[in-house]
């Protein structure tokens, strides 16, 4: 299992879409559970293309790369995770914030979310604070998640918290925030009701806050 998880993540950080999809399957027929493959495999390797990227080895062509291959592994492996019925029927709305285009974490979240039976609206990716608000309001959502992968960006996730406050939105609604460069105390501190730092932590995160 480890060998052809290593695979994998090889297989993004040289970001090589069949190769992706070829080791993905066969971590599947291995009998690897989905979610293993993508958060030891497909996101450990784009961990490390950041890391290539932040030390100047790689440009953003290979990122671009990567990312691709990664969202070719995602959409194989999208139905293969089991759907549960427990939960349905709680209402979420979800985003990356303005001026953030990163959708891959987001898009896990999502998956993650839906397999445990919320009803998950995706408002995609340079949300405004406005648009997020409006969904909020519109769809009565019970919950919000907020996306942020940039230090640059993140300060958006206060904004849009505070325009929920500020049209009186706050109390109907819990909002979970997440992105690589976020914290338990980034969340006290924007004033979210949770954090979590992946896709499977914020499902159970999801769930303690409702109650569920
Ligand atoms: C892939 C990637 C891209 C792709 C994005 C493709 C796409 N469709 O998403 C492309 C090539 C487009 C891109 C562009 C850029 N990128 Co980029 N990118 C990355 C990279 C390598 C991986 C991100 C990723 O997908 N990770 C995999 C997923 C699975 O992990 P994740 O996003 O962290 O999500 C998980 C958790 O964080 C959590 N989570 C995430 N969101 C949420 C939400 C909720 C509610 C919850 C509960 C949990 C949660 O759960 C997820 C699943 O487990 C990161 C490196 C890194 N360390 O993050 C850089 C990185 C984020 N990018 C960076 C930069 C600088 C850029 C660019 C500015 C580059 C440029 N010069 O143009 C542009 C910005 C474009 C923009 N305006 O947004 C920097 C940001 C630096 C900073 N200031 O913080 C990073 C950190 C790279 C680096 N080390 O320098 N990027």
């Amino acid at each position: 299992m480890e060998k052809v998880l290593a695979q994998v993540k090889e297989a993004v950080i040289e970001g090589k879409r069949e190769e992706t999809l070829r080791r993905v399957a066969e971590a599947v027929e291995a009998g690897i559970e989905p979610s293993l493959v993508i958060s030891k495999g497909l996101t450990e390797g784009l961990y490390v293309v950041g890391d290539k990227f932040e030390e100047g080895e790689y440009f953003l062509p290979d990122m671009m790369l990567a990312a691709e291959a990664m969202n070719g592994a995602i959409d194989y492996l999208a139905p293969l995770i089991k759907k549960s019925e427990q939960d349905g029927g709680v209402r979420m709305v979800i985003g990356t914030v303005k001026g953030d285009l990163h959708s891959i974490g987001k898009d896990i979240v999502i998956m993650m979310m839906k397999s445990a039976g919320f009803d998950v609206i995706d408002l995609g990716v340079d949300v405004s604070s406005a648009t997020f608000v409006e969904a909020v309001r519109e769809k009565e959502a019970a919950v919000l998640g907020i996306s942020a992968l940039m230090t640059t960006t993140i300060q958006e996730q206060k904004k849009v918290i505070d325009l929920l406050k500020e049209k009186g939105l706050r109390e109907r609604v819990k909002v979970i925030v997440g992105g690589a460069p976020l914290s338990e105390e980034w969340a006290v501190k924007v004033g979210a009701d949770g954090y979590a730092p992946d896709a499977i932590s914020g499902v159970k995160k999801v769930k303690e806050m409702l109650g569920l």
